[in-house]
């Protein structure tokens, strides 16, 4: 029996976490912050967004209240905070992958969890506004619905419990971890989950390499980068300044996408593009650049350039050598150069963002996926689900 297939008889349940994983709760959070916090006096550098998300809300509160030295107590911050929140809940968007993993695993039959630090009613609130979500947890498991929030264990063993299962299947005992900040498995998101690694059912919408997506639209003038695309790697690509795409950049994940481009005196062509940090020569920015796969004259440097992004290849990788960083680019464009032939991408190429004067935009980031019941790891989480 292949490793696969022993891992598949013995997965139990897939535990999942909300805010972060799920959905992109920074967004709203961020917002209402900054809101509230500039009643105070206060500006939100949005520099604790991370420490908050996935936190409960009097944790949250405190640890607000505290870095801004707010002149109230947690609890009325609590108070004031709570209303903002609701109203916002409504605007949070699922994050790529997100639906595409639910509903993969509950139409494979596996039982699913949710367990969320939040409390039961903003689990609720939140999921409501998510089509098809609630019907597809056999189990939602709040942080008040248990004697302590995560990095605690007890959420974890509550699901376990009212899913039916051993505990001993626990991420803490015996089960695997994905998660992006460290664990058994670390992706940098959802849309690189390969179920079948841990004994799941594959995806099975993978085109040719790519992963269709539901599309979005990032614009601008061409402007400056490193200078050394064209002349270190040969490969030029039309960086487009990431100010004022904080957003967009936070909900969608770093990596390799591809799609349709084009510059406004020029006209379309397929593209291959970046959106990351470009590890290999460890940035401290990230950047957005897209190769435009065609033979141009010159630079076109000022120009706006349009783009419909369309599919999805690979993360961003880092490489042993620059020589396999430029092979792996290469391949990148041969992939996306085929599959913008299919019409599924084809028909992007008529997309009216490109075509039309306004410059809308439409990126993820996973944390934490539990996959229940798999055999013993090698090395655990220690610390992770704090067991
Ligand atoms: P920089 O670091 O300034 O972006 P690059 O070497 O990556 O330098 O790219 C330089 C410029 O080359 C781009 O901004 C664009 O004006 C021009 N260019 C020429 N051909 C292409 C192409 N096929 N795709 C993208 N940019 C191109
Ligand atoms: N840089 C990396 O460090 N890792 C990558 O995986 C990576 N993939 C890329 C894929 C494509 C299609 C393109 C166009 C660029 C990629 N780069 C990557 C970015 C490359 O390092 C960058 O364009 C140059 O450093 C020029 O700034
Ligand atoms: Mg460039």
């Amino acid at each position: 029996m292949s490793t696969a297939k022993a891992l598949k008889k013995v997965v139990a349940a897939v535990i999942l976490d909300l805010d972060g994983t799920l959905i992109h709760t920074d967004g709203i959070l961020s917002d209402v912050l900054k809101a509230l916090l500039l009643k105070y006096g206060k500006q939100w550098d949005g520099r604790e967004a991370q420490k908050i998300v996935g936190k409960t809300p009097l944790e949250e509160a405190t640890i607000v209240v505290e870095d801004y030295e707010l002149p109230c107590s947690t609890d009325e911050f609590v108070t004031q905070i709570t209303p903002l929140l609701y109203d916002q809940f409504c605007n949070i968007k699922a994050l790529p992958g997100a639906n595409r993993l639910i509903k993969h695993l509950s139409d494979h039959n596996v039982p699913l969890a949710l367990a969320s630090n939040s409390p039961r009613a903003y689990v609720e609130s939140k999921i409501s506004y998510q089509q098809g979500w609630k019907e597809s947890f056999s189990v939602i498991i709040a942080g008040d619905e248990v004697r302590a929030g995560k990095p605690s264990p007890d959420i974890f063993l509550e699901a376990a419990k009212r899913l039916g299962i051993e505990p001993s299947l626990l991420p803490c005992h015996r089960g695997f971890f994905v998660s992006i900040t460290g664990a058994d498995e670390v992706i940098s998101s959802l849309l690189d989950l390969q179920p079948e690694f841990w004994g799941l059912p594959p995806f099975d919408d993978w085109i040719d390499g790519t992963l269709p997506l539901e599309t979005w639209h990032i614009g601008g003038p061409v402007v400056k980068g490193f200078g050394r695309g064209s002349k270190v790697l040969g490969i030029p690509t039309a960086n487009l300044s990431t100010k004022g795409y904080s957003a967009l950049l936070s909900e969608h994940p770093s990596g390799v996408y591809f799609g349709w481009a084009r510059l406004s005196t020029q006209g379309v062509y397929k593209m291959v593009m970046s959106i990351g940090w470009n590890p290999y020569f460890n940035n401290t920015e990230k950047t957005i650049e897209p190769w435009l796969l065609h033979e141009f004259d010159g630079d076109f440097y000022g120009e706006e350039l349009r783009l419909v992004i369309v599919g999805y290849i690979r993360p961003e990788a880092n490489f042993t050598s620059l020589e396999s960083l430029i092979a792996k680019i290469h391949e990148d464009r041969r992939i996306a150069e085929r599959a913008l032939d299919i019409p599924l991408y084809l028909k992007y190429k008529d997309d009216p963002y490109l075509k039309g004067s306004s410059l809308s935009t439409g990126i993820i980031h996973a944390k934490d996926v539990l996959l229940v019941g798999l055999p013993a790891l090698p090395r655990f989480l220690a610390g992770e689900a704090g067991c």
